[in-house]
């Protein structure tokens, strides 16, 4: 009779490509099958996201908006395994996914409107900050932060995908990628999830952002286990852990993922991506309540995933501090554009939080949407009426 101990067997390794100092860690391999272009774009969108993140932050701050989450740490894991995925590939995420939106074509503006809650807003300004809505221009679902209720979603998508494809095998290959948190990993949403994918053999990229904390909770707190990539193992799942903060490894593991999702007809893939949450959960929590600065400082210096990829670029020739000055400027004058113009452009009709939810209104939403008409006719000003007279007009 011989239990198996866990600790007789050994730690998943880690994937790598490059080293600290931004160099091929196996000098003997082929480099990274990536252009200088594409290389060039990644640093450029992970350096957006990095200052759009520092600019929204200190707006919270400033009470122009009343949220937000930024991504420091995980550029490299949002943008690398985007730009491996293609345009028919369905993505749900959790909410730390802007790298991923950016690089699927999202723009500043696309941003701003949903941060500023204006009429742009596909969401019609009815979600928190940082809750995206992509799914029209840029076929990522929703964000909704009710954890892991994205894992299932996408299982859900993936085996739709592998239906259409039997019915029409002309409709260019596509995956589902499922983003989602160490601390998601430990709802029953993500086995669920994982099992019926393994069953019905669906072709997903199940995408952990491992970055060490579930808010306050420490991933040593949060399983015993090694990490999330040997859960997938446990379901049937081939799956890899990857250096989060190495932008290649990043892209190899995903685009290598995806080919093999897409095999016999479908199968689930799992990728455990290493990183580490440089900034506070969100504007609404303090991490210097329960973590040392040290570990965060190691973290933002050491192992920091902008800088690694900065480090390679000049390693090319392709880049240097004064190129690095100049972009740095230009986006952030951009961004501070964009929030403006965002902030100027009018609120969506208040008429429009009855929208989408049921064909026909229920009962008690027709009270409330009474109620609401009663309160705005009563106090034109406190409701903005001109603003939205229209909506009122409508309903
Ligand atoms: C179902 C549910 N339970 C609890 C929460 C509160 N909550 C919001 S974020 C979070 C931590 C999630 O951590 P992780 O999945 O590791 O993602 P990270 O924030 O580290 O990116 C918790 C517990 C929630 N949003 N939804
Ligand atoms: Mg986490």
């Amino acid at each position: 009779m011989g239990f198996l101990e866990p600790s007789s067997v050994p730690p998943l390794p880690t994937y790598h490509v490059m080293n600290s100092s931004g160099e091929m860690e196996d000098p003997a391999r082929a480099p990274p099958d990536v252009t200088n272009e594409q290389a060039l774009e990644w640093y450029q969108n992970m350096l957006t996201v990095n200052i759009m993140d520092s600019i929204m932050f200190e707006a919270q701050r400033h009470g122009r908006l009343s949220f937000y989450m930024v991504s420091a740490g995980e550029e490299a894991v949002m943008v690398g395994s985007a730009a491996a995925l293609t345009p028919t590939d369905v993505i749900t995420c959790q909410y730390r996914e802007t790298g991923v939106f950016l690089q699927r074509g999202f723009t500043l503006t696309d941003f701003m409107s949903q941060l500023a809650a204006n009429h742009d807003d596909p969401g019609k300004g009815r979600n928190m900050p940082v809750h995206y809505s992509g799914k029209k221009k840029v076929n990522v679902h929703a964000v909704a932060s009710t954890l892991a209720t994205q894992i299932p979603h996408a299982t859900g998508a993936a085996y739709a995908l592998k239906m259409d494809a039997m019915e029409d095998p002309t409709q260019p290959p596509s995956v589902a990628a499922c983003y989602f948190g160490d601390g998601a990993a430990s709802e029953g949403d993500f086995h669920a999830a994982l099992n019926v994918a393994a069953v019905r053999k669906c072709p997903i990229i199940f995408i952990c952002r491992n970055n060490g904390f579930a808010i306050s909770t420490p991933t040593s707190e949060q399983y015993v286990g090694d990490g999330i990539a040997v859960r997938g193992l446990g379901y049937g799942i081939p799956s890899i852990r990857v250096d989060g903060t190495d932008i290649f490894a990043v892209y190899e593991a995903t685009r290598e993922a995806r080919r093999r999702a897409l095999e016999n007809g479908g199968q689930p893939v799992l990728i455990e991506f290493m990183s580490y949450r440089i900034s506070h959960h969100s504007t609404s929590d303090d991490s210097m309540a329960y973590r040392s600065q040290a570990e965060v400082q190691t973290w933002k210096t050491r192992h920091n995933p902008v800088t690694r990829l900065k480090t390679w670029l000049e390693n090319q020739g392709l880049w240097d501090e004064e190129r690095d000055k100049e972009a740095r400027a230009r986006i952030r004058k951009s961004i501070l554009r964009e929030l403006v113009e965002a902030e100027k452009k009018p609120k969506p009709r208040l008429s429009g939080i009855f929208d989408d939810v049921y064909a026909e209104l229920t009962e008690e939403a027709e009270e409330q949407r009474e109620e609401m008409i009663r309160l705005m006719t009563k106090y034109p000003e406190e409701y903005d009426i001109d603003t939205h007279i229209d909506g009122i007009k409508g309903l």
